[in-house]
């Protein structure tokens, strides 16, 4: 086991479970050593934990996965839980993919939180990234089988190493295969199309800030790849130009322009219905493109041009509903992701741009439970967190602790439960907060206090490492940011490695 470990990307495994002392490591591969020798490791350059090493990482695995005393209040609503997630550990300089998991003992009737982690070097963390939905099952499925070992009570770890190195085996399996490459940076290829003229280039540069340039635009001919370094990310953005000749060369030569393609922004003119047959024409070739490359790329639907004095307009919804229904009938596994932008509306199209970059994030779904865990405990009704460049990172909503009537809009049931997508009903007022925030940042404070109707919202500014986040409040009193102020430094200590390694 310990040569299978030396010789490959895994520096090791470790399974953790919570008992009556908090979280433990149960079995952990390569064996624990001394603490000297850890110590001296570390001057080494090389990865050698001891049992306190195993035992902190085990720690901050469960009580990042299942928050101190909430596990079994996750486990009553499994749907809520984030199964898994990419954990930095810098102190060890390494990353796991970390899978949370509860293990039902025939002894006992409260389920057991536990986790399961495999290592890396954490330079080597791409390997995780590239092959995630590969590891993902094969853990969910060593994790069964470990459920049916265990099921009377823990074994000897000498007894479990079998079980732990066919599972070793089979991700050095996946290593070894060429197109399973381990590069240092992670490199992500987003790539926006649509028919000419439907708007892709304006919002690129309105993502950009680089309004001046909306003015006097021209078509883009063939493809347009500018790269932004975000999130702990390359990120390589394919305009490709929508001219007929162009689209066609696009198709023929799929191997250049499509392959890889981790994010779709597919792009419809919503004014254009004389178009609209043609546009779907090109999406299905497209699909069919990808479909051949075995790729499950996720697709944002970009209903362009969507201004607001016409997004209204009988004529507009109909050209909505029409083409909403199309797209149903051609994604039909799953509900198609929409979103109607203006370049009139920068705040429409960041949040159509982060809702798709959160797609790339393996940790969105930790970062948002954690928030939303901050909010109810806070007992405010929606924050978001914001990075610089003003994409949402995390969201949370909820009718419930929404007291002022301002913001819900005539007609809206208060029902938590039925909530998808909290953009989609609050849209004017993420524009209209979306613009103070704007003006909060030019402030440059940390904190600041707005008021609109009967409801306060509170800015922070929070400072990870080099980089500043915005966390915005919308609360009905102000004397809750006490508690706000009081529960930030745990928030920023759950969230902070996590943000900073958004998809990286
Ligand atoms: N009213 C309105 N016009 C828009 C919007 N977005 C883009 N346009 C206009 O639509 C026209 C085409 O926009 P582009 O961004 O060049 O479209 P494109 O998809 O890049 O076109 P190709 O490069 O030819 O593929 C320009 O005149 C834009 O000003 C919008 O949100 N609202
Ligand atoms: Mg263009």
């Amino acid at each position: 086991m310990e040569d299978l470990i030396e010789n490959s990307v895994i520096e090791g495994l470790l399974f953790s479970a919570f008992d009556k002392f908090g979280p433990q490591p149960i079995y952990m591969f390569p064996k624990e050593v001394s603490e000297e020798e850890a110590e001296q490791s570390k001057l080494e350059n090389v990865v050698k934990l001891s049992y306190r090493d195993y035992t902190q990482i085990s720690i901050k695995n469960l009580s990042m996965m299942a928050g101190d005393q909430e596990y079994i209040e996750l486990h009553k609503d499994p749907d809520k839980a984030p199964y898994f997630a990419i954990l930095p550990f810098p102190d060890f300089n390494l990353t796991s993919l970390t899978i949370f998991h509860f293990i039902r003992f025939k002894t006992s009737k409260e389920p057991t939180a536990a986790s399961f982690s495999i290592l890396v070097d954490r330079n080597r963390r791409s390997f995780l990234y590239n092959n995630l939905t590969q590891l993902k099952s094969l853990v969910f499925n060593f994790l069964l089988k470990l459920d049916l070992e265990i099921s009377n009570g823990y074994k000897s770890p000498e007894m479990m190493e079998p079980f732990f190195k066919d599972l070793l085996l089979k991700l050095i399996e996946i290593e070894k295969k060429p197109y399973a490459p381990i590069t240092h940076a992670t490199r992500i290829k987003v790539v926006f199309a649509g028919l000419d003229d439907s708007g892709k280039t304006s919002f690129l540069l309105s993502i950009d800030r680089k309004y001046s340039k909306l003015i006097g635009l021209k078509p883009t001919i063939g493809a347009n790849v500018t790269s932004i370094q975000a999130l702990g990310a390359s990120i390589f953005l394919w305009d490709l130009g929508g001219q007929i000749a162009s689209r066609q060369k696009y198709l023929t030569k799929s191997q250049i322009y499509l392959y890889e393609t981790d994010l779709l922004f597919y792009f419809i003119d919503i004014k254009n219905k004389a178009r609209f047959e043609e546009s779907i024409e090109y999406f299905q070739k497209i699909m069919v493109a990808l479909k051949e490359f075995k790729m499950n790329t996720p697709i944002i639907f970009i209903f362009s041009k969507g201004d607001k004095d016409i997004v209204n307009n009988q004529e507009i919804k109909e050209n909505i509903q029409y083409i909403k229904a199309k797209l149903i009938e051609i994604v039909s596994s799953k509900k198609p992701e929409i979103f109607i932008t203006s370049i009139f509306s920068i705040f429409s199209i960041l949040q159509a741009f982060s809702s798709g970059i959160s797609k790339l994030s393996p940790n969105r779904k930790l970062i948002n439970l954690i928030l939303q865990r901050f909010s109810n405990r806070a007992d405010i009704s929606l924050s978001l967190l914001l990075n610089n460049e003003g994409l949402v990172l995390a969201d949370f909503f909820s009718w419930k602790a929404l007291k002022s009537s301002e913001i819900r809009p005539p007609g809206e049931e208060a029902d938590d439960g039925k909530l998808r997508n909290i953009f989609e009903i609050t849209a004017p007022q993420f524009t209209m907060l979306y613009k103070i925030f704007s003006e909060f940042r030019a402030l440059k404070q940390d904190e600041s206090i707005f008021k609109i109707a009967d409801s306060v919202i509170l800015f922070k500014k929070i400072r990870i490492a080099d980089y500043d986040f915005f966390v915005l409040f919308l609360m009905d009193d102000e004397i809750k940011k006490d508690r706000i102020n009081e529960l930030m430094p745990d928030f920023m200590y759950r969230t902070g490695d996590l943000l900073l390694r958004y998809i990286s």
